[in-house]
């Protein structure tokens, strides 16, 4: 028998072997246990020991030469098999980019981010509540009962119907009723900012009838006045991004705060332009009034279903778009609410620049 004609037409089929599944086949044909290479393993066993000797390893070679064989067909063929994979999978990388997202997000929605994400990292939770309320939460529980100045002092909008409990339902006039609520809901202790809107029948160059506030809420015991001034300075710096803001705390009065404080911050006249920091009473410096604040009033902390013997607190109130409009340069508190493209687009901020303590809160686009 002639095993090296044998082993030479093998490997030619092998050669021509077109993919995987024809190896294999020619595999089995070959090398399988009804191969014929492996039949002709099989003759060894009936030879006598001298052909045994002469055709024992002919017969090996010829098996280890289709064992290679395949093996590097198949090697081959994978391989091909690979590249065609890789080239029809490539990215063309001269494909236009898509369309840049078309809107942005407006200052107001990025400060009340930036404030959310200051207050977070001092352990303050965002509340939130509904914005037509009663008069009890809107008024009654801040300690402005029915012939209080103050209700008349914020110009309300009342809904033309009587409520349930016979007051009127009012637009809410400032936040304070959400702090009402979380106290009645949560009880003490207490950390949250109630950001929103807030509505005042009210309407010229630095008063629209909407606009938008942040108030703070701290309850627990032993809270002090020390602790509101730590807290606003601490936050005042992180929002406008400056280590010399220096606040000047002066006595006032607000209904639902006893003592009150209105909270004032030095600026710089730097070219005709007010340049929050330093001390305002340093040469070409000045105070601007920027929040009211206090100790709750007890009577407040009363209605918010607390014992004030156990429980004290403080509370602020920051108008958020005057602190938009001191951060960020614009001049006319009507031009928020216009909805206008070009305004927005060049006063608006990327979806995607998200505020965080670390790579800045706040860089405009
Ligand atoms: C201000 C000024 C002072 C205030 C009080 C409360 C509450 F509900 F806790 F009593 N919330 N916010 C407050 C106090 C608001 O805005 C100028």
């Amino acid at each position: 028998m002639d095993y090296a004609a044998t082993g030479q037409a093998a490997q030619a089929r092998i050669a021509a072997a077109q993919d995987l599944e024809s190896v294999e086949r020619l595999r089995i044909e070959l090398l399988g246990k009804q191969g014929s290479i492996s039949a002709l393993l099989k003759t060894l066993g009936a030879m006598s020991p001298d052909q045994r000797q002469a055709q024992g390893p002919q017969i090996q070679a010829l098996r280890e030469g289709v064992t290679a064989a395949l093996a590097d067909r198949k090697a081959a063929l994978e391989g091909a098999a690979l590249e065609a994979r890789l080239a029809a999978e490539q990215l063309d990388l001269t494909l236009p980019a898509p369309d840049l997202p078309k809107g942005s997000v407006h200052p107001v929605s990025q400060v009340m981010d930036e404030l959310a994400e200051i207050f977070a990292d001092m352990g303050f939770a965002v509340a939130s509540g509904p914005e037509i309320e009663d008069d009890w939460h809107n008024f009654t529980a801040l300690n402005m009962p029915e012939s209080h100045p103050a209700r008349a002092m914020h110009d309300t909008f009342y809904f033309p119907d009587a409520a349930p409990n016979g007051g009127r339902m009012v637009l809410r006039t400032h936040t304070s009723p959400v702090q009402i609520r979380t106290m009645l809901a949560e009880g003490a202790p207490l950390r949250i900012i109630a950001p929103g809107r807030v509505y005042r029948s009210d309407s010229d160059a630095t008063h629209t009838p909407m606009f938008h506030q942040v108030e703070g809420l701290v309850i627990d015991k032993g809270i002090h006045l020390g602790h509101l001034k730590w807290t606003l300075e601490t936050f005042l710096k992180a929002f406008f991004e400056r280590e010399d803001i220096v606040l000047r705390l002066r006595p006032s009065y607000f209904p639902f705060t006893e003592p009150s404080v209105e909270v004032d911050v030095g600026f710089a006249l730097v070219k005709g332009k007010r340049v929050l920091g330093g001390s305002g009473d340093a040469p070409d410096h000045g105070w601007m009034e920027l929040l009211g604040s206090g100790m709750v009033n007890r009577t407040v902390i009363e209605f918010g279903g607390l014992d004030p013997d156990e429980w004290q607190g403080f509370a602020f109130g920051i108008g958020v778009d005057r602190l938009a409009m001191l951060k960020y340069g614009m001049d006319d508190l009507r031009a928020f609410f216009d909805g206008d493209q070009r305004w927005l687009a060049h006063y608006g901020f990327s979806a995607l620049d998200v505020p965080t303590l670390s790579a800045g809160v706040g860089t405009p686009a």
